[in-house]
């Protein structure tokens, strides 16, 4: 079963949108696995967002994402990285569909809201960054038969 990483970003805290975002992806059918709330070090940041330094938006990414706290989940169901991307929606707020957390709660990219894994491969590392193994749930959920057939 695919899992995939998760983050209500400051903004999203500041705003009172933790429950909006977990109540959009229960709703969905995923199973929530792992969470915690947490006051992002630099060091954390650096290591998340590796991939965008050098980027003219870099120094302000991290900021924002060190400057209050955030929550930071793992999410698991059948294409879990497709189906939350889908639900937050695209980058740009001004570009998402409506219907998304993206577009119905944000105007623009530099205060988007969420975060979420982009591939099965980078959901892999950023759990594993993120979380340590005991922190994550393993557990039966009495309505799964309802929500995907197993095989
Ligand atoms: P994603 O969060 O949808 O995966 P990425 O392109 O990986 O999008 O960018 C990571 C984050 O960096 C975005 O969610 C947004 O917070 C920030 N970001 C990306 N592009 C810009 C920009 O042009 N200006 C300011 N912030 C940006």
């Amino acid at each position: 079963m695919e899992q995939t990483f998760v983050l209500v970003k400051p903004d999203g805290v500041q705003r009172g949108l933790i429950g909006e975002v977990i109540a959009r992806l229960e709703r969905r059918g995923l199973k929530l696995v792992g969470a915690k709330f947490l006051h992002v070090s630099r060091k954390l940041a650096e290591e998340h967002y590796a991939v965008h330094k050098g980027k003219p938006f870099y120094e302000g990414l991290i900021n924002y994402i060190t400057s209050a706290p955030v929550m930071a989940m793992v999410w698991e169901g059948p294409n879990a990285v497709a189906v939350v991307r889908q639900t937050m929606g695209a980058t740009r707020p001004y570009e998402a569909a409506p219907g998304t957390i993206r577009h119905d709660f944000g105007l623009t990219v530099s205060r988007n809201l969420t975060h979420a894994s982009d591939s099965v491969e980078n959901a892999i590392a950023e759990i594993t960054l993120w979380f340590k193994p005991e922190e994550l749930v393993s557990w039966g959920r009495d309505t799964d038969r309802w929500i995907f057939e197993s095989n």
